[in-house]
């Protein structure tokens, strides 16, 4: 028999938990010298801002521009793009956008508050951010569904000036994300991209306006300029690669649950697709699929290396020791390929996104279902979240003291100063006892 693709484990074996930590270990990279390179080209733009950044483009992109201004991309532009691009992709962009945005809306966050019995208020304001950047990588990660991902819940969110950035290496554009800002209401586009175009975002340049939060997958470079003006700027998550975990019954037809393993390891190399499932015979026939379906695939080769260096095929006991399996895996796409999925909700604990049934593949999800495909890897769903309206919303408490509130919390407030050595911050609380609480 020729050797297995996938790696087959057995959750009764005596080192089984060994195994599944070798399998799930994964390191955020971080390159030394990568991190010197980036700090000098964020200096560099905070020093120099435009004239820095045009440097940049032409060194590392091939785009040679003497007018900073001349890296927006016109409004009129992207509308063209609209024309530019197939119209069924068009179409279908849309109807993901207005499925997106009909979700996101749920998840808007209203300003409240509560008055107390002696007429103080308290309570908090809900704002959207000023200024978001959304990053979009250039190259073979660059998907338009990803924009529609990381724009529409910032534009739910009411986010008034949202600013995308994309390296065009040779001011090649590409038309899809051009269409998918469009769509999405992407406000301003700027063709720069790498550690200066996040620098430039952080700090702003002469063209290039300052954000208040950085969104978007990137490269290392990407990457880490992210991390060194975190602080300065909000930022989402730093996302590991792709992965999947697939609970099956072992009654779904095996050639649908090899394709959803595929979907997630033809991201990328490092990927990782696993398969749970209480009947050992079961994962015979996934693997005969697997062998068939393989050679079919236009990305082949990287489903291969993904499959055979970081997916894995587990018998497990029952279906109980397959959620004990999901809560620490933490997986970012969980599809339950089950009878009455629903059954199992209240005990999953950790998981990025949950597909219910045999009919809801992780596909769906990637591009028109609704909620967001961006969510969190490597077992930090353990405690982040999918991207939201929520990342773009920010609050600020309300207090507003009735006079005779003032006198309820001023007493309290004093003894807990003076037993901090804070005398100022008594008398300051103490000077409202004094106030007639009807004035
Ligand atoms: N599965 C990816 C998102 C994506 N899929 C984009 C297709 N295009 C995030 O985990
Ligand atoms: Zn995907």
């Amino acid at each position: 028999m020729a050797e297995a693709l996938m790696r087959r484990l057995n959750s009764g074996a005596a080192d089984f938990s060994v195994q599944l930590d070798a399998l799930l270990a994964w390191d955020s990279v971080s390159n030394p010298a990568v991190v010197q390179t980036v700090s000098e080209v964020i200096a560099a733009i905070k020093q120099r801002g435009d004239a820095a950044l045009l440097e940049y483009c032409a060194a590392f992109d091939r785009l040679n521009i003497n007018v900073a201004a001349e890296l927006e991309i016109p409004q009129s532009r992207l509308l063209a793009a609209l024309d530019n691009i197939d119209q069924a992709q068009r179409q279908a962009l849309e109807v993901a956008a207005q499925r997106v945005r009909d979700y996101h809306q749920h998840q808007r966050q209203e300003s409240w508050s509560y008055t107390e019995a002696d007429g103080t208020v308290l309570g908090q304001q809900i704002r959207p951010m000023d200024r978001v950047g959304l990053y979009v990588p250039g190259g073979k990660a660059t998907y338009p569904s990803s924009v529609l991902m990381n724009a529409i819940p910032a534009k739910v969110a009411g986010v008034p000036e949202l600013i995308m950035v994309s390296p065009t290496p040779g001011g090649e554009l590409n038309e899809m994300v051009l269409a998918a800002a469009a769509i999405a209401g992407v406000d301003r586009v700027f063709t720069i991209g790498g550690a200066q175009a996040v620098a430039a975002l952080a700090f702003g340049t002469e063209t290039i306006p300052r954000v208040d939060k950085i969104v978007g997958p990137g490269n290392i470079y990407v990457a880490t300029a992210k991390q060194q003006v975190f602080g300065r700027v909000g930022l989402d998550m730093i996302a590991g690669p792709s992965e999947i975990l697939v609970v099956c019954d072992g009654l779904t037809d095996p050639d649908w649950i090899a394709m959803d393993l595929f979907s997630q390891a033809e991201h990328d190399e490092d990927a990782q697709s696993i398969l749970l499932c209480p009947d050992a015979a079961y994962l015979d026939r996934v693997e005969a699929s697997i062998e068939r379906l393989l050679a079919d695939m236009p990305r082949s080769e990287i489903i291969r290396k993904s499959l055979s260096g970081r997916g894995a095929l587990i018998d497990v006991a029952d279906m109980a020791e397959a959620i004990e399996l999901i809560n620490r895996i933490a997986p970012e796409h969980l599809e339950l390929s089950v009878e009455e999925p629903e059954q199992y909700l209240p005990q999953i604990r950790h998981a990025g996104a949950i597909f219910l049934g045999r009919h809801t593949p992780e596909a769906l999800g990637d591009y028109c279902a609704g909620p967001n495909h961006v969510l969190p890897t490597s077992g930090t769903a353990r405690f982040s979240s999918p991207l939201g309206v929520y990342d773009f919303q920010k609050r600020s408490s309300l207090i507003n003291c009735s006079p005779a509130g003032a006198q309820n919390l001023a007493q309290v407030a004093s003894v807990l100063a003076r037993g901090e050595s804070l005398v100022a911050h008594a008398v300051s609380a103490e000077y409202r006892l004094g106030v007639d609480a009807k004035s």
